[in-house]
């Protein structure tokens, strides 16, 4: 008789576990143990699912750093006695932590599906039974005695991404999620079609390393027009900061006012990291394109590429965290570890 796969949950909070508070009417996380009664389908996966719940369960709003190194530690610890994990978050920072959790383990050999879902799991019209299911069908997908999904994947609606291309861009829609840059990994219908083209698999088959340290003294600065320059001091004045993302327009283009590149040339002299990300959810930076970002290349400002947000932020916290030098730091920024850019 062949073994069954072994899955891990792991629960953080957000909507798929929440019930409306009776008093004020907002929903509220609650226990987790009420959330798998509500799902008796899971019994009948041919899997052995265990569950890990955080103590107390969290709307994803109040994710910070010290949750993901719970999340990377709790995988860590329970790595080589599971086949997958699938990991169940909040849809509001979903994307931040999938793409926090891509560069942390790194190696990964295994699948860490992250999930939640728009309406609560009690909701008659939840879509929460559908994405927790597939997910843990996803996780437990082999082939060749190996796991098919190698990498953090997101799933939700009919659909696997990989998480660190993704972006939460509807409030209210099932289909809340998009990955612009990149097509699904994976998609649900009638048949679980997985696209093997698009899987990440790293170069060379090596150990799970698990990265801890990551350094939140990083901002992101959205640009607008009339954006002025005691808004641009007051973030590169921060004290400690170090990294700076400018979320810029279209392919990477930015006002030329003298203001604008004597505060980010004093700034890089300075050390501080600028990284150029545009604030379009499809498409690349390409700085020298046009005339408005030839001063942020003759700068050497980082290029974000095709980089989302949630990537570009996480990626700094971690190569920051990871002490990665002022010259190489560049480079590696530029380099995709995870797949996170083209
Ligand atoms: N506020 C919720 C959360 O992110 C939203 C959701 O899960 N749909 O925890």
């Amino acid at each position: 008789m062949s073994k069954k796969t072994k899955i891990l949950l792991i629960y953080t909070g957000g909507t798929i576990g929440m019930m409306k508070d009776y008093k004020s009417g907002a929903l509220k996380a609650f226990d987790f143990k009420k959330l798998l009664k509500n799902i008796p389908e899971l019994n009948q996966l041919d899997c052995s699912i265990h569950s890990y719940s955080f103590e107390t369960p969290i709307d994803s709003s109040n994710i910070n750093t010290s949750h993901w190194v719970l999340i990377a530690s709790t995988i860590e610890k329970n790595y080589d006695e599971f086949d997958g994990f699938v990991v169940l978050h909040g849809s509001d920072t979903m994307s931040y932590s999938a793409s926090a959790l891509s560069y942390m383990l790194e190696n990964l050999s295994k699948p860490v599906i992250f999930t939640g879902s728009q309406l609560p799991i009690g909701d008659l019209r939840t879509d929460a039974k559908e994405n927790l299911i597939t997910s843990i069908q996803i996780a437990a997908l082999r082939d060749k005695n190996k796991a098919v999904i190698q990498e953090v994947g997101l799933y939700f609606e009919y659909k696997l991404y990989r998480g660190n291309r993704t972006t939460k861009f509807n409030a209210e829609h099932f289909e809340a999620f998009g990955s612009l840059n990149y097509p699904p990994l994976a998609e649900s219908g009638v048949h679980l079609k997985v696209y093997p083209e698009y899987l990440f698999r790293p170069k060379k088959q090596k150990s799970l390393i698990v990265h801890k340290k990551l350094d939140n003294n990083v901002a992101i600065l959205k640009l607008f027009p009339g954006f002025n320059e005691h808004l641009l001091q007051s973030v590169l004045n921060t004290p400690n900061i170090k990294a700076v993302i400018i979320e810029t327009y279209g392919s990477g283009n930015a006002p030329t006012e003298d203001w604008l590149i004597q505060n980010l040339e004093t700034a890089i002299k300075k050390g501080i990291h600028i990284i150029n990300v545009t604030q379009c959810s499809g498409g690349s930076v390409i700085m020298g394109q046009y005339e408005t970002s030839e001063h942020l290349k003759r700068l050497q400002v980082i290029n974000g590429k095709d980089i989302t947000t949630e990537a570009a932020i996480t990626k700094l916290m971690y190569l920051i965290g990871a002490g990665v030098s002022e010259k190489l730091f560049k480079t590696v920024f530029e380099t995709s570890l995870r797949g996170e850019m083209n």
